[in-house]
């Protein structure tokens, strides 16, 4: 089995790499051919991949050695590996919490119920919990700003600490993170996930003076809303039959599998790429009859089969974004939560939601979009603004934008 995965991995990453250097450019992906109201996904030359020329028959490629290799070749990013560290092993111990959670008692609302978040959602135990251990994680990396998080009501300035010990801290990124997606559903064993973006630090960003907040907090908020175009990094990891995590770094998508028996994530999906067409719809149906007419006709003609494809389309729906971004990213497919007449701007959040999938959707070749704009390109003005979303197959997505800018 190792030895498959060695041979599955030297084929994959080198055949990745040849492709990346020569086609990637950004006038391969005409804009007009494509989007019609939305900019071209960027193609990130500059990042280079690492090539595993030589791969330990035990432990494959982990994530740890892959960074190590990712900073190498891009010294920009050289303290990018250590923030990293800090969220995988983040995701190691909110794995194992939410598998055990049935036997630890930890199941059910926070505090009994009524602890409410700023979006007015009642916080699941394992809400609390998971927040306070991502928290945790990044900020012992030293290499945190400021965070912004789902269950914390304004970003999060993450002091340096007044430590003896020479301890090499920069505050390089600002990490913003929904600890638990789909908690949901956590209760019932459903998939959940944890989604999480990464921005560049700007120490001296200027601020204007706001009444209501001291310079500090708006320093906070001003480096914490930027548009997803901004984004170094993002993923996800999924906490379901296995434990994936999948990530970029702005020159391709890869997925890492967790090997229990090591403890390691292992590299299992080097250089996803999601097919350009599929027949696989993901939203919640419920709301159909509240949608815009184009995304209720189109959808509407992907399940007759009298779309553009001509396909009939089947209809998959965890209710966990993560799950269903996963299939998507892996099988195709079009997932999404749109605008409807009860929520203007449907109901995931821009930037620890929207953002980071959409940087993950388009470097695995597909798209992402409100219908009318393309989600990475919007600049927030809210934490927790919510924002409607389609992502997927670039030809399906396409043909939503198209109806979109038709109507
Ligand atoms: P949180 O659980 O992090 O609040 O996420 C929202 C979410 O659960 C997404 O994971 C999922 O895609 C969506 O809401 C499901 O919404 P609905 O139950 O309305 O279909």
């Amino acid at each position: 089995m190792k030895l498959l995965l060695l041979i599955s991995t030297l084929v994959a990453v080198n055949g990745y790499i040849t492709p990346l250097l020569s086609v990637r450019s950004p006038t391969s992906r005409s804009p007009t051919t494509f989007l019609r109201s939305t900019a071209t996904p960027p193609a990130s030359p500059t990042r280079k991949a690492p090539i595993f020329d030589e791969v330990c028959e035990t432990t494959g490629v982990t994530l740890t050695r892959f960074m190590i290799e990712v900073a190498m070749l891009n010294p920009e990013l050289a303290e990018l590996p250590s923030l990293f560290s800090g969220i995988e092993t983040a995701c190691k111990a909110i794995s194992n919490m939410v598998k055990r959670s049935q036997l630890t008692g930890l199941t059910g609302l926070a505090d009994g119920g009524g602890s409410i978040n700023v979006q007015g959602e009642e916080q699941k135990q394992l809400d609390v919990m998971t927040n306070d251990v991502l928290k945790r994680a990044l900020r012992f990396t030293g290499k945190l700003g400021v965070l912004a998080s789902e269950e914390e009501d304004t970003p999060v300035d993450v002091p340096s600490r007044k430590t003896d010990v020479m301890f090499d801290e920069t505050s390089k990124y600002v990490a913003v993170f929904d600890p638990l997606d789909g908690s949901s559903n956590v209760d019932a064993g459903i998939p959940t996930g944890t989604i999480f973006g990464i921005f560049e630090h700007d120490e001296e960003c200027v601020v204007e003076d706001s009444k209501d907040m001291t310079e500090d907090e708006m320093k906070c908020l001003v480096n914490t809303l930027k548009p997803g175009t901004d984004l170094i990094a993002s993923g996800y990891c999924l906490y379901s039959s296995s434990c994936f995590f999948v990530m970029t770094i702005g020159n391709g998508v890869y997925g890492f599998t967790l090997d229990e028996n090591i403890g390691e994530f292992v590299l299992s999906h080097p250089n996803i790429k999601i097919p350009a067409t599929s027949k696989i719809y993901s939203f919640n149906e419920a709301n159909m009859p509240q949608w815009d007419p184009p995304m209720r006709e189109t959808v509407e003609k992907w399940r007759l089969g009298t779309g553009r494809s001509g396909k009939q389309f089947s209809s998959r729906y965890i209710g966990s974004m993560v799950g269903d971004v996963h299939r998507t990213l892996l099988y195709g497919g079009v997932f999404g939560y749109p605008s409807d007449k009860k929520n203007k701007n449907g109901k995931l959040r821009l930037l620890y939601e929207g953002a980071p999938m959409s940087y993950l959707m388009e470097q695995a070749g597909g798209l992402s979009s409100t219908g009318k704009e393309r989600v990475l390109e919007i600049v927030p003005t809210e934490v927790h603004q919510r924002v409607p979303m389609v992502m997927g197959s670039k030809d399906d997505v396409q043909e939503v934008i198209d109806a979109y800018s038709k109507a």
